[in-house]
């Protein structure tokens, strides 16, 4: 997005598998523990530097900030931010526990790996409808293109194949000739390390226990 706005920036690398996400600096911007999250040293109103986090607060704020990609006019405005928030509450939190119970998961679950698989193909089965519709999800390209590329980018590992969904593989391959978008997707490869197991336990948040003591008693006094 910052490619594509032509802000300038500068990417801080994050370790999730040592954690960088749990320390109290970084918490201080991003209270979820999670990134993205950015701090703007030059806010619109000249006042103090702003921080922002969740990755749909960050493209609407960068959005309003260089005025692109999510235009004023009410109701294209509007359909921008309902693919925005699909992006958010389906696409990018069902696709995640997909690829978690395929790939990461120490058991094999075939309930959950079905379960989010069916929502997974039914969510590309809702993209593929909208962008028979036009050359973009809503109107010119977006922020909700934005926020969606990044997760059809990972379609091979979990399972699916582009050719089941003919309008999501033309829009796909127009985005990825976008040069902005391959300077933003090369960012940090050099710092990208494979996970051992005690990166892989604290990304999976199992370094710590599941339950409170008290949960664990209540439990077994029912
Ligand atoms: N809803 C959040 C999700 C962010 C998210 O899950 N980020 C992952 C990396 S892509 C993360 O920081 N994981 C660290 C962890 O789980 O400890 C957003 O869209 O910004």
């Amino acid at each position: 997005m910052l490619e594509e706005c032509g802000l300038p920036y500068k990417v801080v690398p994050m370790q999730l598998g040592k954690g960088d996400q749990h320390k109290p600096e970084f918490l201080e911007l991003s209270p979820n523990g999670r990134m993205p999250a950015i701090i703007d040293h030059a806010p619109a109103d000249g006042g103090e530097p702003f921080s922002v986090f969740e990755s749909g607060a960050i493209l609407i704020y960068l959005a309003e900030k260089s005025g692109q990609f999510l235009p004023a006019e009410p109701r294209a405005r509007s359909q921008v931010l309902q693919w925005l928030m699909w992006q958010m509450a389906g696409l990018g939190p069902m696709l995640g526990q997909h690829g978690h119970f395929l790939l990461y998961a120490p058991e094999k679950i075939p309930y959950a790996i079905d379960r989010y698989g069916r929502e997974t193909r039914r969510l590309y089965g809702v993209l593929d409808a909208q962008l028979a519709e036009g050359e973009y999800i809503v109107g010119d390209y977006s922020i909700a293109d934005i926020a969606c590329f990044p997760w059809i980018m990972t379609h091979k590992a979990q399972g699916l194949s582009l050719d089941d969904y003919p309008n999501i593989k033309r829009w796909y391959t127009l985005l990825r000739a976008r040069p902005k978008l391959q300077t933003g997707l090369a960012l940090g490869k050099d710092e990208r390390k494979p996970m051992d197991e005690q990166a892989r336990k604290i990304l999976l948040g199992v370094d710590k226990p599941a339950y409170s003591e008290a949960e664990a008693q209540g439990a077994q006094q029912q």
